[in-house]
């Protein structure tokens, strides 16, 4: 058995917004604009940790444990394609104070153990779909939704058979 995970810090997606948000991407986008990602499986993350050793992955929940950071409310107004890694994204045009201040937090408490963290700006979204790696085609405008971050959690990426499943290990509550 590994004794390391490949894991990441994120905020997960109501079951409603993910429906939701999978019922409008049918809408907005092609078939061949790009590969989309399973409803369960949307989530935004704050801090990618990549493969981590269990006894790491303790230390970095129990840092986790005692962050004390309010909750915030997200508008999930702004979308856009990166060719590069060939995604295509929901974010917000203004990222709330408290989602920074999350996700510098755990990115610092990373960094600091043992996870390297990308020299690029943490810019949030919800990755829609992969493997876009032609022009797309935005739509001018998302529907405006708002997520209420209430917690944040610790995932396990897993891929079984050609399938990725994000497993969230442990969750904890924003003040
Ligand atoms: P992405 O959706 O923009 O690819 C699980 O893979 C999550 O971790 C995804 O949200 C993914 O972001 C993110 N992720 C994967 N590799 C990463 C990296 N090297 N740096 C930052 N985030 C990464």
């Amino acid at each position: 058995m590994p004794d390391s995970r490949r894991l990441f810090f994120a905020l997960p997606l109501p079951d409603a917004l993910q429906q939701a948000a999978v019922a409008w991407r049918a809408t907005a986008f092609p078939p061949e604009a790009g590969r989309p990602i399973a409803a369960a499986n949307l989530h935004l993350t704050l801090a990618f940790l990549g493969e981590v050793s269990d006894r790491k992955a303790e230390a970095l929940a129990a840092l986790a444990g005692n962050i004390v950071q309010p909750r915030f409310t997200l508008t999930l107004d702004d979308l856009g394609h990166w060719p590069r890694p060939g995604v295509v994204w929901l974010g917000t045009r203004r990222a709330p104070r408290g989602l920074l201040q999350l996700a510098a937090l755990l990115r610092a408490q990373a960094a600091r153990n043992g996870c390297p963290q990308s020299a690029q700006p943490f810019h949030p979204h919800i990755t829609l779909l992969r493997g876009a790696v032609h022009p797309v085609a935005l739509p001018p405008a998302t529907p405006g939704w708002t997520l209420e971050a209430t917690h944040f959690c610790l995932y396990e990426s897993r891929t079984e058979r050609g399938r990725t499943r994000y497993q969230a290990l442990q969750s904890w509550p924003l003040a």
